[in-house]
């Protein structure tokens, strides 16, 4: 059974089971409708649900096959694959610039080159997913414009701006129609859109705007998206670290929008940092895991990492541990900088946590790109 027909399979029998116990979620509403055909993202949401049904987790990280530690443009290289031996299961990008047309994103790497690693992760059987550090359709400002308030309000209120968001989210669904594999299948991947809103360093942060208006962002995207006949993307809603339930749903969009539930946590301060880190991840993860199991979602640690590394053991001695509690299909942890040293999240061949990173590879719940050949 190739992976299609598998996936196929799995998600026809989860779908039955859905249809069971019908609760007024997507994936039941999905089995009412026997006779439409499965969209890419169905076949995806499928892939997920088996492994952490399996009580797996996939592995990912950011740019991972673009550029590393000491390394950029080259081909065929991943810090993840020297020192680990095998590609992430997940291979996390970012959009930022796409909505302006740029031809590469906020970090210098180009669309085109996405474009070629998407399809070349969805050969090796692993999967993508996207945040986008979006550009303001205000005055062009970055994510990072925290100290106005407005933008938001300007989005839902003044018809010029809605139009220009539309507009970005139109070149955002382009690219997510363009995402085809060799046979011309389209290619399933997570999309991750205004991540960590419960923080206030972007412009659609907590502070910067209402709860109405965050929700518009999503709405009037998610028309866009529709519109342009995007259904290869499964929609991942990620606050960072939360001190409470209600803190983590006061800006959600609505089941209707969203596939998975996760949490941005960092670990910061190595090992003085680690009971915070412990604390705050098992907050936001409790509270997503228990809201997806609620609404049938799927679970997911959007971001982690702890930059540098210093705790030798982190991989085995924090990280496992945490994802050993819940049922999280895939984790992400962010970039290895090659124009800043001191900004890596993955243990680059001779780092002093290597050894630790290659026992979480071996463990068995942990997904790389080979492992993935099973779900
Ligand atoms: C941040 C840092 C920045 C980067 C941004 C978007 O966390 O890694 O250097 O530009 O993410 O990728």
């Amino acid at each position: 059974m190739n992976i299609r027909t598998l996936a196929q399979a799995i998600l026809i029998s989860a779908l039955s089971a859905a249809s069971m116990s019908c609760n007024g979620n997507g994936k039941a509403a999905a089995a009412d409708d026997a006779s439409k055909p499965l969209t890419a993202a169905d076949i995806l949401r499928a892939r997920l649900d088996s492994i952490a049904a399996a009580g797996k987790v996939a592995f990912g990280h950011h740019d991972d096959p673009v550029y590393g530690h000491t390394w950029c443009g080259d081909e065929n290289r991943s810090d993840v694959l020297e020192s680990s031996g095998d590609y992430p299961a997940v291979m996390d990008w970012d959009l930022g610039g796409l909505e302006l047309n740029d031809t590469v994103n906020l970090d210098k790497v180009s669309f085109n080159r996405i474009r070629r690693e998407v399809v070349a992760q969805n050969a090796r059987g692993g999967f993508n997913t996207f945040s986008w550090h979006t550009r303001n359709p205000v005055n062009l400002g970055t994510s990072w414009e925290a100290g106005d308030t407005t933008i938001v309000s300007k989005i839902m209120n003044d018809p010029e701006i809605t139009q220009r968001y539309r507009d970005n989210v139109k070149a955002l669904a382009a690219f997510f129609n363009s995402l085809v594999d060799e046979s011309g299948n389209k290619i399933p991947v997570v999309f991750r859109p205004w991540h960590e809103h419960s923080g206030d360093w972007f412009w659609w942060g907590s502070r910067q705007c209402t709860p109405e208006q965050y929700k518009f962002l999503w709405h009037e995207m998610r028309k866009v998206m529709d519109a342009e006949g995007v259904d290869n993307v499964l929609w991942a809603y990620s606050p960072d670290r939360v001190r409470s339930v209600e803190q983590y749903m006061e800006r959600y969009p609505g089941d209707e929008y969203v596939d998975i539930l996760g949490s941005d946590v960092y670990h910061f301060n190595g090992q003085e940092g680690l009971e915070q880190y412990n604390t705050d991840a098992a907050r936001s993860l409790g509270i997503a895991a228990d809201k997806a199991q609620k609404r049938n979602k799927i679970l997911a640690f959007t971001e982690t990492g702890s930059e540098g590394i210093p705790m030798e053991s982190w991989w085995t001695d924090v990280l496992l541990p945490i994802l050993g509690r819940y049922p999280v299909s895939y984790i992400v942890v962010w970039r290895n900088a090659h124009d800043n040293p001191r900004h890596y999240y993955v243990p680059f061949k001779g780092h002093p946590a290597e050894a630790s990173f290659v026992e979480f590879r071996n463990n068995e719940s942990t997904l790389f790109a080979k492992d993935m050949k099973q779900f």
